[in-house]
């Protein structure tokens, strides 16, 4: 299935100008995700949808990527009409993988395991959270926080849906994940720091 990168955001928590572009230990911070999503076995094409907000992450990747990534440019301003507005211009047909430029720690086999659970199951859609436990652990405070029959889960920013009916709500798939990475967005300067720290930490031979 195609991939969808949403990058239109203010970045405002942040405060470092375009998040997309802010650097990484060296990277640009939404390359990180780009990366992982071209490495996985079950992702063909990659899209960003930007906004009028982010033109200077417009023109880094298609420096960077050079036309093999996808560039659409959505209105900014309204997450959902953006996203759609993104399935609809990317040509995607099917199931649709959207996720966010503020991922870093994302790995190729968990998008591929995603995407493997997605086809097991018979929902038109699916939405990766991590139990709000998770989060408390890796000393992230959540966005957003959802009631699933008693258990108090968090969504991450990873979700399939179908293309062919984007403009109507889906059924989904709640997948839970007990993972720490998962929990972590970069959002402030902290979660930019706790990320550069568990980078250095997976690989240090990178970073000598
Ligand atoms: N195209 C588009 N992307 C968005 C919009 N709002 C948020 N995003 C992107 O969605 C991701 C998650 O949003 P969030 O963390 O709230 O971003 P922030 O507002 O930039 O801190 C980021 O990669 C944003 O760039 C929007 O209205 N349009
Ligand atoms: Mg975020």
């Amino acid at each position: 299935m195609d991939a969808i990168v949403m990058a239109g955001g203010f970045g405002q928590r942040l405060g470092m100008g375009e998040k997309p572009c802010v650097e990484l230990l060296g990277k640009p911070l939404i390359t990180y995700v780009i990366d992982t999503l071209r490495a996985a076995k079950h992702i063909d094409k990659v899209f960003v949808a930007v906004s009028p907000v982010t033109p200077k992450t417009e023109i880094m990747l298609r420096e960077r990527y050079n036309g093999k990534v996808g560039v659409i440019r959505t209105f900014g301003g309204n997450y959902v009409g953006d996203m759609v507005y993104a399935v609809e211009t990317s040509g995607a047909k099917g199931p649709v993988m959207i996720t966010m430029s503020d991922l870093p720690l994302l790995s190729p086999e968990l998008i591929d395991s995603v995407i493997e659970t997605y086809e097991e199951h018979e929902e038109p859609a699916l939405s990766v959270y991590v139990p709000i436990n998770v989060c408390k652990k890796a000393g992230v405070r959540p966005d957003t926080v959802f009631n699933k029959k008693g258990k108090l889960i968090v969504p991450i920013g990873v979700n399939i849906l179908d293309s062919n009916n984007i403009n109507e709500e889906q059924e989904d798939f709640n997948l839970i994940l007990d993972n720490p990475k998962l929990a972590i967005n970069v959002n402030n300067v902290e979660d930019l720091r706790r990320c550069k720290e568990l980078l250095e930490q997976e690989s240090p031979e990178n970073f000598l």
